[in-house]
């Protein structure tokens, strides 16, 4: 970790009834994947949800309604944060690991998409963030890769029991125009340095701070109530409206 704290948006990806087995015991609260994301204004694009298979994770009470999924390093720096609802202590009601939320449906805040689901990344780390993560293949080199990987890897599926309706057919969603790499800029970026798996972590770190810098300081936004506007100035304003309607919170660690 670095020196200085890093700041995340908590998406708030609401899980869709009626809850499997494994979540009964959460009916009647609202559940969320909460997942940390530097880029609240790619939200438009989201395609899916991201879990690590062999993570482990929990459901926390975080107030009298809402109850997060992540990882429990993650809820107790959230219950230092104001966001729990016993202060100062994380409030598991049910532990869970990454196969258990596998295939389930979201809804996600300005998603075009109106149900999103759950899938399996190998590279997520489970000491950063809340181990959940949001997929924005358009703008993500990481969610393109991890993405492109299912799709074309049926063994991959099989293994970690994705059904073929939760990814095909699957669209890429174009959200942001970077004059140089185009409306789609993680595939265009993925596409010229070669990159052939999520694994492929030197490559990727290339294609990501190239899509990073230039996706903040040159892009503009093709959809939405910002449509037009440029990154670095939808972006707040979409960051402010998430957390005003109550759709995201902030979380620093
Ligand atoms: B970002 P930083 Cl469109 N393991 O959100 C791996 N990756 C994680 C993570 C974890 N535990 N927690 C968060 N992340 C991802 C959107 C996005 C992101 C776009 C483009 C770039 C991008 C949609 N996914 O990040 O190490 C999350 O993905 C590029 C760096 O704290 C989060 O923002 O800098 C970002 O990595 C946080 O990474």
């Amino acid at each position: 970790e670095g020196v200085q704290p890093q700041e995340y948006v908590l998406i708030k990806m609401e899980v869709v009834q009626p809850f499997p087995e494994k979540l009964k015991p959460l009916e009647g609260k609202k559940v969320f994947l909460a997942a940390a994301t530097l880029r609240p204004e790619t939200m438009y694009g989201q395609t899916n949800c991201w879990v690590l298979p062999d993570g482990n994770y929990g459901a926390y009470e975080i107030n009298d309604t809402d109850v997060f999924i992540l990882t429990e390093r993650a809820a107790l720096n959230l219950a230092y944060q104001k966001l729990s609802l016993v202060p100062e202590k994380p409030s598991c009601l049910v532990k869970l690991t990454g196969y258990d939320l596998i295939g389930l449906p979201l809804k996600s805040p300005l998603a075009v998409n109106e149900v999103v689901y759950s899938l399996p990344m190998l590279t997520i780390l489970t000491d950063k963030g809340t181990g959940i993560v949001t997929s924005v293949p358009s703008d993500s080199p990481d969610d393109y890769m991890a993405l492109h990987d299912l799709i074309s890897k049926p063994a991959l599926r099989a293994k970690y029991g994705v059904k073929d309706e939760w990814i095909l057919p699957f669209k890429v969603i174009p959200i942001i125009n970077i004059p140089e790499f185009g409306d789609k800029s993680a595939e265009t970026v993925c596409t010229n340095l070669q990159i052939k798996s999520q694994n492929d972590k030197e490559k990727l770190a290339e294609a990501k701070r190239l899509t990073y810098l230039k996706g903040f300081t040159e892009g503009t936004m093709l959809v939405g109530e910002f449509k037009g506007k440029k990154v670095q100035e939808a972006k707040p304003l979409i960051k402010a409206q998430l957390l005003d309607a109550g759709l995201a919170v902030l979380y620093s660690e």
